[in-house]
């Protein structure tokens, strides 16, 4: 949704109830078979994953947002593969622990999981730190989709309980992105409980 805003793309939404299961009807399954939103369609084509996703919109107008020129493609590919091992598995953890978990009445948080991501996260957390302090955005000088991949899964920062507000590059970056018109028309009313 960050890129369908910030490129302004013709896209017709269609919300997917998680809670009345409306991601696990044949239908749907048909289209993303682990039952997980989003999914693009696009004719006869059909994209799963959200970063994936992100970059085939991007691609259809073609700009900064998603670099063409190889080297530039590849420090944003670099993050978003980094992310995808090293920040999005913990925030996954600690979504389910200290938030999603209490919502659904799936029993008490798991101490030992929760210690573990936060210690994984704070690490990563420290990596793109060290990187947000050599320039503004994650790939360079420039807003890319990685930065909104990563931003995107730190949205439930207070709710989760995610170990990264006390990284200030980080944080002058993510305020940078909450400020973005982007997302502030994206951003979701969280339908949890506090
Ligand atoms: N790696 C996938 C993750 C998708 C995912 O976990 N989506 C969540 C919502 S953010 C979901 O559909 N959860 C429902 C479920 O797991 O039953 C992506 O980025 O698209």
């Amino acid at each position: 949704m960050l890129v369908v805003h910030h490129l302004e793309l013709p896209v017709e939404v269609v919300v997917v109830d998680l809670v009345k299961g409306g991601h696990k009807t044949p239908d749907y399954v048909a289209l993303n078979p682990s039952g997980k939103v989003p999914t693009l369609v696009d004719g006869d084509f059909v994209l799963t994953e959200s970063w994936a996703i992100m970059a085939y919109l991007a691609d259809q107008k073609p700009g900064p947002l998603y670099p063409s020129e190889p080297k530039a493609r590849g420090h944003v590919q670099q993050w978003m593969f980094w992310a995808a091992s090293h920040v999005m598995p913990q925030i996954s953890a600690l979504n389910f622990e200290n938030m999603l978990k209490a919502f659904f009445k799936l029993g008490p948080t798991d101490p030992a999981r929760v210690a573990l991501a936060e210690k994984e996260l704070r690490t990563a957390a420290a990596v793109l730190d060290a990187e947000l302090g050599k320039h503004t955005w994650v790939a360079g000088d420039t807003l890319t989709i990685a930065d909104f991949a990563i931003a995107a899964p730190l949205m439930a920062t207070e709710r989760a309980k995610l170990p990264v507000t006390d990284f200030v590059n980080l944080q002058r970056w993510f305020s940078a992105i909450k400020a973005l018109p982007a997302w502030q028309a994206t951003e979701p009313t969280m339908a949890l409980p506090t």
